[in-house]
């Protein structure tokens, strides 16, 4: 087990009698943890009638206004009631006794909680993925982009502020480089300098976002975000709505290229296998494009929008194995440095495949 520091678990807290202060049919009887995110703790939990629901401790220290993360929430799925959309979201179950507006749970230690429906029979698609799960993720999240553009960005709060800002993250990178606080500097030269070669050229393309109007977008598009029935393998739900404010349609489609088009996990110990599946990249972008319509400044923005999201990761990764591991889960010391390894790999693998890519888009 790795040392990290994780403000959370100073607390411990007992998830069973938490899950019973929610409002669900029948009493919780079961908590099981899940270790999917790399944010929040989750946990699935059965109840007395057989139903699922997933319970989540926020992560204040990631979320420093889990108030405003529920309120946008809250907003989007209101507009979701209202209608016009071809993608499912997942629904909150309130607390039994609410002491706010929100539908949330919060302990005496200062701790945050919520609980969602689980949707029965979707599963998260398998990574790597195959062309025919990657299109169908391409048109969940597109279908997502659909649905939100009738949401005003400015009724959102900017949660996490300047989240996909590549001027923020490589000056916290930079931070980490002068202050090497866990004394990890010396063996990540190769990964600084590789960032350093692109640093300039990913801020001019965040730069030349600006130039378009903001929208809604879920900002955390990762393949496991997305539900796809476990019969039929379509679309059925996209989860995660915690950074779901303004930003740019090359956010999303990006993410859910970078671990849906990709041909090794995002944490592979082995980056040497980590490179771009040309043929669910085109199997994504075909469903994103179908489903998202996209003005042609943004589709302009696509052909460099995958490397741009999986530079900003590769950055983000190396800036917490820098830092000590303090702001991811990891699961040992090194997990961080093999997630920025095989964001870099991928960077390079987009890099010599951007003939191809471009040759995606119309
Ligand atoms: C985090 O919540 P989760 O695990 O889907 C992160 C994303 C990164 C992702 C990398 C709030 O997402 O930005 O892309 O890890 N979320 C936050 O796997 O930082
Ligand atoms: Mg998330």
């Amino acid at each position: 087990m790795s040392q990290a520091f994780h403000p959370q678990q100073q607390l411990p807290q007992q998830p069973l009698p938490v899950a019973r202060a929610f409002a669900t049919a029948s009493e919780v009887i079961e908590v099981t943890p899940i270790s999917d995110g790399h944010i929040h703790d989750t946990y699935r939990c059965a109840c007395r009638d057989g139903a699922l629901s997933i319970l989540q401790r926020i992560n204040t220290a990631v979320f420093v206004d889990p108030a405003a993360v529920m309120r946008n929430i809250v907003i989007v799925l209101s507009a979701a009631n209202a209608g016009h959309r071809a993608i499912r979201l997942p629904a909150l179950i309130g607390a039994s006794q609410p002491d706010a507006a929100l539908p949330v749970v919060r302990r005496p230690d200062g701790s945050w909680w919520r609980m969602w429906h689980a949707i029965p029979g979707a599963v998260s698609a398998p990574i790597p993925a195959r062309p025919r799960e990657a299109n169908a993720c391409g048109r969940g999240f597109g279908a997502f982009l659909a649905f939100t553009r009738e949401l005003e960005p400015k009724r959102l709060t900017e949660t996490i502020p300047r989240f996909h800002d590549i001027e923020r993250r490589l000056g916290e990178l930079a931070d980490a480089i002068r202050l090497d606080p866990a004394g990890r500097l010396s063996g990540v030269k190769r990964e600084v300098g590789l960032v350093e070669e692109r640093a300039s050229r990913m801020t001019s393309y965040f730069r030349s976002l600006g130039r378009i109007a903001p929208r809604v977008t879920h900002n955390d598009t990762k393949f496991n975000n997305i539900l796809l029935d476990a019969q039929s393998g379509e679309p059925r739900a996209v989860i995660d709505l915690d950074t779901v404010m303004a930003g740019y349609a090359a956010y999303d489609f990006g993410d859910g290229a970078r671990t849906g088009a990709a041909t090794a996990a995002e944490d592979t110990g082995e980056p040497q296998l980590m490179g771009l599946n040309r043929e669910s990249f085109r199997a994504y972008a075909d469903g994103f494009l179908e489903e998202a319509s996209l003005s042609a400044d943004e589709l302009a923005t696509l052909p460099q929008a995958t490397a741009y999201m999986t530079f900003i990761m590769a950055v983000r990764f190396l800036t917490d194995y820098l830092a000590g591991d303090r702001y991811y889960h990891v699961d040992d010391p090194e997990h961080n440095l093999r997630r920025a390894r095989a964001q870099l790999s991928l960077v390079l693998a987009l890099e010599a495949d951007a003939d191809q890519i471009r040759a995606v888009f119309p």
